[in-house]
């Protein structure tokens, strides 16, 4: 749906919670969606692929990569500005809102936060533009839920700090990966958990593209190789230590997800009061019944109130008091709302829904995906469980 379109949002007047700039962002993003996103997508999703190099180009144009980060090229806005830019481009498709969690959020945040000042010099200007990719590996095939098993090592090639370090491993699912010029890869090292800024052009680095999905088409989620990848002594993040320092940069990605989601379950809402309005069934419109309404509304309720939950949180996090419990708070109810929701509207869209015409399905199909990256539903409500009870779970 367009810009024109009546918003279910209305109802909880969102705008109102937003300021000047944000909305004006906000109405950037989304003509930028409608203009040059919607056009492709369904191409794209079809063929089980994007043109990353230059959508990064566009956003780069637009101040969308690394937009909440100060300094170094990026936009500087406020964190609520940025949710909203994840929850238009999520209206689109859940894929084209990854890269750019991906690259600012998870690249862009590791080096900004944790990286040496030459790391930012070199990296962060041309990544705000949008010329160089990032991506960002944690997961391994056996250390996904729980990195703190993964087997990618980093050892020194001698004695002494100056020494260069030589990677080994390997990281699975890795989004951007065949696409990107730099790689956040985290290893274990003698030192524990460490971070490393890897150029993907250095020998003995590989990435492949995995195929067949049947969620998140329009992204490149790839396997990355590090086969004895020697790098210099100052490749390593020097402000990381331990699991904290990757947790940490998903607490920003997941924050961005919180709003992002509800753009996919918002986009199929509108799809389905419009195919409502205009369905005819049993001689009248398939909104006129009770049935319906009831499903529309519920549907409202849920999006609405996640918003306002997404706002919140952006709010606490601005105000420097966001907790990571919190964000998995809103995670983990955000990204199920909106499956539901996009489920839910495919049913109103009857045989037609099962089509690319319309988007709840892919929505739908795509927020498979997110409710599993970032931090699965049982990893949040794992989380959440611990802040409630102070007991662990997860082991
Ligand atoms: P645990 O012992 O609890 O903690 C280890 C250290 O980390 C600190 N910590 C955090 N710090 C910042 N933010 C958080 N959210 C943190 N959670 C924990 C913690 O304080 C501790 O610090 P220290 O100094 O005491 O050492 O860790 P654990 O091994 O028990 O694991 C906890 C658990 C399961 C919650 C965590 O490992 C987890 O979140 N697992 C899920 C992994 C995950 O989300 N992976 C995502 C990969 S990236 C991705 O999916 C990108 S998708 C593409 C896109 O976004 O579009
Ligand atoms: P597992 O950890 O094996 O989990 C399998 C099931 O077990 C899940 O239901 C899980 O919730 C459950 N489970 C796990 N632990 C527990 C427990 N303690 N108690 C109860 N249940 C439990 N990773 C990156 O590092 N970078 C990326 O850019 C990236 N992009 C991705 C893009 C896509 C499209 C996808 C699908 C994934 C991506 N990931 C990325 C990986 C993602 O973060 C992991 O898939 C996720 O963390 C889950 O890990 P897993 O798939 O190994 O599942």
């Amino acid at each position: 749906m367009g810009p024109d379109a009546t918003s279910p949002l209305n109802l909880v007047d969102l705008d109102s919670l937003l300021d000047d700039e944000e909305r004006a962002i906000r109405d950037t993003v989304r003509e930028l969606g409608v203009d040059r996103l919607r056009p492709h997508i369904t191409e794209w999703f079809e063929a089980g692929t994007v043109p990353a190099r230059d959508l990064a180009k566009q956003f780069g144009e637009l101040g969308l990569l690394g937009m909440h980060l100060n300094g170094y090229g990026c936009a500087g806005t406020s964190v609520v500005a940025y949710g909203m830019a994840c929850h238009e481009l999520e209206a689109v498709d859940s894929g084209v809102r990854s890269l750019v969690s991906v690259q600012g959020s998870l690249a862009m945040f590791a080096i900004h936060r944790f990286g040496s000042e030459q790391h930012k010099e070199h990296w962060l200007p041309r990544m705000a533009a949008g010329d160089a990719i990032g991506c960002f590996g944690l997961t391994e095939a056996d250390a996904g839920s729980d990195p703190s098993s993964m087997r990618t090592s980093a050892r020194r090639l001698g004695a002494g700090d100056d020494a260069d370090w030589i990677i080994d491993g390997s990281k699975l699912w890795i989004t951007n990966g065949t696409v990107a010029d730099v790689a956040v890869v985290w290893a274990r090292t003698g030192d524990g958990v460490r971070g490393f800024v890897v150029p993907t052009d250095t020998p003995g680095f590989t990435a492949r593209e995995i195929g067949h999905k049947l969620s998140l088409r329009a992204s490149v989620t790839a396997e990355l190789v590090l086969d004895g990848v020697r790098l210099p002594a100052d490749a390593m993040l020097p402000a990381a230590r331990g699991l904290g320092g990757p947790l940490s940069c998903l607490n920003e990605a997941r924050l961005g997800i919180v709003f992002g989601a509800l753009g996919a379950a918002r986009d199929s809402l509108e799809t389905a009061i419009a195919y409502a309005g205009e369905r005819q069934v049993f001689d009248k419109p398939l909104s006129g019944y009770q049935l319906t309404q009831a499903k529309l509304a519920d549907m409202t309720a849920e999006l609405g109130t996640g918003m306002l939950l997404a706002v919140h949180l952006g709010r606490l996090k601005e105000a420097g008091s966001l907790a990571p419990a919190q964000v998995s708070l809103g995670k983990l109810n955000n990204v199920r709302a909106a499956l539901k929701i996009a489920r839910e509207c495919r049913t109103i869209l009857g045989a037609s829904g099962i089509t690319a015409e319309y988007a709840p399905l892919r929505h739908a199909n795509n927020l498979e995906s997110v409710l599993t990256y970032e931090g699965t539903t049982e990893v949040h409500q794992l989380v959440v469980g611990q802040a409630l009870t102070g007991q662990s779970a997860f082991r």
